[in-house]
């Protein structure tokens, strides 16, 4: 039995019933079978889990949640102020990232500081480093439920042994209604990947200010069209559009982003405050896969039930387009004037074979400022 198996094991024998999760790559296996095994909701930001696992016990279920370790950026105030303050049961496992050959230095900060600031909050948790450290999550979940407390796990990368590979979905596209509100075009029958969008628009991104999403999308962009003026985002998820706003309020030059479904599902106001402060140089390509493409191809809601496009046009944008063949976005980019654009792009799940970006943070901000401040 594998240690992802044993400690679902551990899950079922104390009784857990009911999970919130969102993907982190070093979990894959764990998040498969909590998925297939528990009644599980995927939510579009760790703190929304809070909420849902908060109501899903206070009508009687046994709650816990799988996230990734620098979720607890977002959960802090709703731990606070729900869990412990209403003194509710919530099982919390994290993958632990920023200590253990971590190559992404996003992670580093917050990772490293989590037991400090667990100590000062006075949130309980144990680390789980190795087999032998299992019986403490069968410890926390007696805690959880007979003591109705919050208990949470950091579960080292160690625990796995060998990272896990991303591996690319064999799951045919996602299904998609092409039914718009928005007089849009049907999307193509057979959908590119995010590769392949980049790939086909490179030209149109030359010297222009790009903002590029964390993950597997700045990954791409890096080998694709390396220039000075590409930041590339290392963590802060969900910011890419809000970092895009900033850079557009304060230069004249055009602002491409490059979005994901995921990340703008994890903070859909920034679409509001990009509609309300109306900046006419901001361009959003909201590159949609349906998955979390970086960390396994979990699944998110545009996969069955949101539109991005109608999304992006309740909130107020109003130059919005949808493209999913390279000559119709290409058409949509040569003809944009005046944003915010909001260009839906619908592609396929799915990460080209690239190497990570050999650039450290500050490497990344200092090319990027010279870049921007010199013109
Ligand atoms: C707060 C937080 N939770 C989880 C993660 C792990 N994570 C990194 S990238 C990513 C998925 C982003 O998905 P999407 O925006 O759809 O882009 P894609 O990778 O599919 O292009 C996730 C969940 C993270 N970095 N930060």
């Amino acid at each position: 039995m594998d240690i992802s198996e044993e400690i679902i094991n551990r899950l079922k024998n104390g009784g857990v019933d009911f999970f919130t999760t969102y993907p982190c790559a070093k979990i894959q296996r764990l998040y498969n079978l909590i998925h297939n095994q528990f009644l599980s909701i995927g939510v579009t930001k760790e703190e929304e889990g809070v909420g849902i696992c908060a109501g899903a016990s206070l009508a009687g279920a046994r709650s816990a949640m799988l996230v990734q370790s620098t979720g607890f950026g977002n959960m802090i105030n709703a731990l606070c102020s729900l869990t412990i303050t209403y003194k509710l049961p919530l099982l919390i496992l994290a993958s632990w990232r920023g200590v253990y050959q971590e190559k992404i230095p996003a992670q580093i900060p917050l990772g490293e500081s989590l037991p400090a600031l667990f100590k000062a909050i006075g949130y309980p948790y144990q680390t789980v480093k190795n087999r032998n450290d299992l019986p403490k999550i069968t410890t926390a979940i007696n805690k959880a439920y007979q003591e109705s407390a919050l208990q949470i796990l950091l579960l080292s990368p160690q625990l796995w042994g060998e990272i896990q590979p991303i591996k690319n979905s064999t799951e045919p596209t996602p299904h998609r209604s092409s039914k718009s509100l928005l007089d849009l075009p049907p999307l193509a029958p057979g959908l590119l990947t995010r590769f392949e969008i980049l790939k086909a628009i490179i030209q149109f991104l030359d010297k222009k200010l790009i903002i590029g999403n964390i993950g597997f999308p700045s990954r791409e962009l890096y080998l694709l069209h390396h220039q000075a003026t590409n930041f590339y985002m290392l963590g802060s998820l969900g910011l890419v559009s809000s970092i895009g706003l900033g850079v557009a309020l304060q230069s004249s030059r055009q602002v491409v982003v490059i979005d994901g479904d995921g990340s703008l599902l994890s903070n859909l106001g920034s679409l509001a405050t990009i509609a309300q402060s109306a900046p006419k140089n901001l361009t959003i390509l909201a590159i949609d896969n349906g998955v979390h493409g970086s960390t396994g191809n979990q699944k998110t809601p545009t996969s069955t039930c949101v539109d991005l496009a109608e999304t992006a046009h309740g909130l107020g944008i109003r130059h919005v387009f949808r493209g999913s063949t390279p000559e119709e976005i290409q058409t949509i980019l040569a003809n944009l004037n005046g944003g915010p654009n909001f260009v839906h792009i619908p592609t396929q799940p799915g990460n080209a074979h690239v190497p990570t970006i050999p650039l450290t943070p500050l490497e990344i901000k200092e090319i990027f400022v010279q870049a921007v401040q010199s013109t």
